[in-house]
C-alpha cells in the first residue's frame, strides 16, 4: 500500500449520528483503506453511546490491534504489547480518568461495591409505607437519566415463589449488556471474520464504510452473548430458600441501565422487586398497597404464580388492581400498562408448551368468558381485561429439586434443569428485546425519569392518606356483605308490615294498639336477621343489630307522629 501508516494511538471519529439515527461518514478514505489492509489481530467493540462512532487505530511492534469503539474509549498511549482482556480494557478506561459520572456510567468499575438493591418504599412501625426520597432522587434525577424515557420492570405475587431469584437474571442480562459482550473475545473474532467475508477485494471505500457501519449496528442490537453464564452465583436482589419471607417493601436496583427502544431512542431501564403477598405478618391493606403501587409505576408488571393461573390468583389480581385503579384519577384509558403472568413450575407441558406460545393459549383459555360462567366469574374476567393494556403469559419449567429444596444452593447454572435454563434465557431476552421494551406512559404520554420521580411522590401520598377505602380480606368483605344483606331483608320485612298497619292511607289507630303491633313487627324483623345464615359470627352481627334497632326506633317515632296526625279533633 502506498498510503502512509495510520497514525498510532489516535482516536478518529469515523461517523456521527445525525440525531435521526443515521450515521454520517467522517472517516478519511485513506484511513479505511489502511485499516482494512492490516492483518487484524484483535478488534474490540465497546458500546457506550451510539451518537459517535470512533475508530481507534494502534500499530504495535508485534502486530496490529484495531479497536473499533463506539463512544469515547481511549486506549493507552504506550506502544507496549497490550494483552486485551476485559480487565485490561476496564482498567484503561479508568486510567484515562473520565469524569466522575462517566465512571459510574461505564459500569466497569467496582460495580458490585457501588450499586445494590435499594428499598425505596418501606413500612414503618405503624405499618404505613414511606418513600426513600433521597435514594430515588439520586437514581431518577441523575443527569444521565433525568430527561430520558423510562421503563420499569416489576415483579409481584405471593411470597416465596422465586421472584427475587429470577429478577437477578434480568440484572445479569443488563449488566452483561452494559459491559459489552460477555465473551467479547469470541465476538471480536466473529466480527473480524464477518468484515473479512463481507468486504470483497474490489470494494471501494464507500462500500467498506457502509459494510463496517452496518455490522457495528447489528452488533449493537444483539443481546449480549452468554450473558446467562456471566457469573457463578445468583446475586443482586436478596433471595433465599426456606419458608420465611425475604423481600420487604419495594426494592429497586440502584443503578439505571440504558437500552434502545425500537425507535432507536435511549430508554432507562429500572428493575423493581416487591414484597411477596400473603406472608403471615402483612395485612391485606399492605399487600394491596404494594401490589397497587408497583403496578401503577411499572410499565411491565410480572405477576409471578406457581403451578397454574388459579381462580384465586385472578381474584387477588382483580382486587389489588381495583385498589390501584381507585387511587388513579378517573380516565377512559386502561389504568395499567403490561401484565405478564409468569407461571413457575409449569407441569402440563403436554397440554401447553413452555414459553410464551403455551402461555398465551393458557391465558386465553383462562380469561375466556363462557356463556355458562357465573356472572361473578365473567365480570372478573372483563375487569382484568379493562385494567391492563396488554396481557401475556409465560410458562416456566420447574428448575429442579436442587434449586427448590437445597439450602446450600447458591445459583450455579449447572445445578439447574436444562429446560429451565433455556426458558429462563428466552424469557429474559424477550423482555428486553427492543420490540417488547415498553416505556412508562401515563394517559398515553411517555414519562421521563423526572416525571416518574414526581409520580412516585404523588402515588405514595395517596396511599398514606385517608381517601381510599380500607382494603379488607375476602372473609371480612364477605361477612360484612352477608350481614348487610340480612339487615336489608329485615328492614324490608319491617317496612312492608308497618305500612300495612299504619301507612298514610290507613285509619288512625289507638296508641297502645299501635305500640303492640309495632313491637310484634319489630321482633319478627329482628328474628329474621338473627336467623339468616351469615358469616363472621357475633363480631360482625352485633354492630348491625344495634343499627337495626336504631332504625326501628326512628321509624316508630315517625309512625307515631303520622298516626297522631290522623286523629280526629273530637277523638
Ligand atoms: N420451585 C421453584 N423454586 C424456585 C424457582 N426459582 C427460585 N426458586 C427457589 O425459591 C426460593 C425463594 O426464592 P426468592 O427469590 O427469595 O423468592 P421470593 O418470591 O422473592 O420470596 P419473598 O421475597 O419472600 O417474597 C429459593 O429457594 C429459590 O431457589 C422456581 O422457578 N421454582
Ligand atoms: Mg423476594
Amino acid at each position: 500500500m502506498s498510503q502512509a501508516k495510520p497514525p498510532c494511538n489516535e482516536t478518529i471519529q469515523i461517523a456521527q449520528s445525525d440525531g435521526d439515527n443515521n450515521y454520517l461518514s467522517n472517516m478519511p478514505n485513506a484511513i479505511i483503506s489502511e485499516v482494512l489492509s492490516m492483518s487484524v489481530e484483535r478488534i474490540a467493540v465497546f458500546v457506550t453511546s451510539a451518537a459517535v462512532i470512533t475508530m481507534i487505530v494502534k500499530v504495535l511492534s508485534v502486530g496490529e490491534i484495531v479497536a473499533i469503539s463506539v463512544g469515547a474509549v481511549i486506549l493507552p498511549r504506550n506502544n507496549d504489547n497490550v494483552d486485551i482482556d476485559e480487565q485490561n480494557i476496564s482498567n484503561k478506561t479508568v486510567e484515562n480518568k473520565p469524569e466522575k459520572d462517566d465512571i459510574a456510567a461505564s459500569g466497569n468499575i467496582k460495580r458490585n461495591q457501588m450499586t445494590k438493591a435499594i428499598r425505596i418504599v418501606e413500612p414503618d412501625k405503624s405499618n404505613n409505607y414511606t418513600l426513600n426520597l433521597p435514594e430515588l432522587e439520586k437514581l431518577l434525577l441523575d443527569k444521565r437519566c433525568v430527561g430520558k424515557k423510562v421503563s420499569i420492570i416489576s415483579i409481584a405475587g405471593a411470597y416465596r415463589k422465586g421472584k427475587s431469584f429470577i429478577l437477578n437474571f434480568f440484572l445479569r442480562y443488563l449488566n452483561a449488556h452494559k459491559d459489552g459482550q460477555v465473551s467479547w473475545k469470541k465476538e471480536v473474532t466473529k466480527y473480524v471474520n464477518e468484515v473479512k467475508m463481507m468486504i470483497p477485494p474490489t470494494a471501494n471505500y464507500k462500500d467498506y464504510h457502509e459494510i463496517i457501519l452496518s455490522i457495528i449496528s447489528s452488533y449493537l442490537e444483539k443481546p449480549p452473548k452468554d450473558w446467562i453464564k456471566a457469573v457463578e452465583k445468583v446475586e443482586g436482589f436478596s433471595w433465599r430458600g426456606g419458608y420465611e419471607r425475604d423481600t420487604i417493601g419495594i426494592m429497586i436496583w440502584g443503578e439505571p441501565f440504558f437500552l434502545r427502544d425500537n425507535n432507536g431512542e435511549d430508554i432507562v431501564v429500572i428493575l423493581m422487586d416487591t414484597q411477596g403477598a400473603f406472608d403471615n405478618s402483612t395485612t391485606v391493606k399492605n399487600n394491596a398497597i404494594i401490589f397497587a403501587l408497583s403496578t401503577m409505576l411499572a410499565s411491565v408488571q410480572i405477576f409471578n404464580t406457581s403451578g397454574n393461573i388459579q381462580e384465586d390468583d385472578l381474584q387477588h389480581l382483580e382486587y389489588f388492581s381495583e385498589y390501584g385503579r381507585l387511587a388513579l384519577t378517573e380516565s377512559d384509558a386502561k389504568p395499567f400498562q403490561a401484565l405478564t403472568f409468569l407461571v413457575r413450575d409449569w407441569n402440563c407441558k403436554h397440554q401447553y408448551e413452555y414459553g410464551f406460545d403455551g402461555g398465551q393459549s393458557l391465558l386465553g383459555k383462562t380469561l375466556d368468558i363462557d356463556q355458562n360462567h357465573h356472572s361473578s366469574l365473567s365480570s372478573l374476567r372483563k375487569n382484568l381485561k379493562n385494567y391492563f393494556e396488554k396481557m401475556k403469559c409465560f410458562l416456566m419449567p420447574h428448575p429442579g429439586l436442587i434449586v427448590s429444596h437445597d439450602p446450600e444452593f447458591t445459583g450455579k447454572l449447572d445445578e439447574m434443569e436444562k429446560d429451565f435454563k433455556i426458558h429462563l434465557e428466552s424469557f429474559v431476552e424477550h423482555t428486553f428485546d427492543k420490540n417488547n421494551l415498553i416505556s412508562k406512559k401515563i394517559n398515553g404520554s411517555d414519562l421521563t425519569c423526572r416525571d416518574l420521580f414526581e409520580y412516585f411522590k404523588k402515588y405514595i401520598t395517596i396511599f398514606q392518606g385517608e381517601e381510599l377505602p380500607e382494603p379488607k380480606s375476602i372473609f371480612q368483605a364477605t361477612a360484612e356483605a352477608n350481614n348487610s344483606a340480612a339487615a336489608s331483608k329485615a328492614k324490608a320485612l319491617y317496612d312492608n308490615e308497618v305500612e300495612i298497619i299504619c301507612g298514610a292511607d290507613k285509619p288512625f289507630m289507638k296508641n297502645d294498639e299501635f305500640e303492640k303491633r309495632h313491637e310484634e313487627i319489630k321482633c319478627k324483623a329482628l328474628e329474621s336477621f338473627k336467623n339468616a345464615k351469615k358469616m363472621g359470627g357475633l363480631e360482625y352481627s352485633v354492630k348491625i343489630l344495634e343499627g337495626l334497632e336504631n332504625y326501628f326506633e326512628n321509624k316508630m317515632k315517625f309512625y307515631v307522629n303520622t298516626n297522631a296526625s290522623k286523629k280526629a279533633p273530637f277523638n
